[in-house]
């Protein structure tokens, strides 16, 4: 039972810090030894695994449950996938934990830095594309975000630093029985 394969789902803004906790998390994880551990970052996903993919909620939708059905498949094999999509809808995440719940357990971490901190950092410049138009449908700004209810663990990054954030994820698995 100990060693059942997990999930951690990720779920935040743009810029939020979804990729840096995510990666602080994975190496975390691999140092401790034991079951592999594969990071699904948003991004990464997007360059191989759904590249003809834009952002309208039906493609946001299709993604999220591609990156659901390889999480689902590592947690099946008793591996940890780490995930870090925007994943802005409800149903969307519901359905991704359905599919991994068969397999093992689910691990939302919602990052919840708020817009302002986000949009304040711009880290890539989307906001300002965003906010002059150039971007559309961009979450937050001219598309939603429908914040989890009851995420397994909230961490927000303009309160604490990366390794902390990441050090909380380890003690909810923790005290989940996880690892
Ligand atoms: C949101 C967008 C958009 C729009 C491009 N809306 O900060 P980033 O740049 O590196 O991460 C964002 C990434 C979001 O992809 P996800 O696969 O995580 O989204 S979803 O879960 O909704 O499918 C951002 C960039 O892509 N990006 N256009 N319109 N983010």
């Amino acid at each position: 039972r100990a060693q059942q394969g997990f999930t951690v789902f990720f779920t935040g803004l743009s810029g939020s810090g979804k990729s840096t906790v995510a990666n602080a998390l994975m190496v975390k994880l691999m140092e401790m030894g034991g079951r592999p551990v594969t990071l699904l970052d948003g991004d990464v996903v997007r360059k191989h695994l759904s590249s003809e993919l834009g952002f309208s909620k039906e493609h946001r939708d299709i993604n999220i449950k591609r990156i659901g059905y390889v999480a689902s498949e590592i947690t099946k094999n008793g591996g940890i996938a780490i995930c870090a999509p925007i994943a802005p809808y409800t149903a969307t995440r519901r359905a991704v934990r359905e599919m991994a719940e068969q397999y093992g357990a689910f691990v939302e971490v919602h990052v919840s830095t708020s817009l302002e901190e986000c949009e304040r950092r711009d880290r890539k410049g989307l906001y300002k594309l965003a906010r002059e138009g150039k971007i559309k449908e961009f979450t937050g700004i001219s598309d939603p975000y429908e914040e989890p209810a009851k995420p397994e663990l909230r961490v927000d990054t303009q309160d604490i630093d990366v390794d902390s954030a990441a050090h909380q994820v380890l003690l909810t698995l923790e005290s989940m029985g996880l690892i």
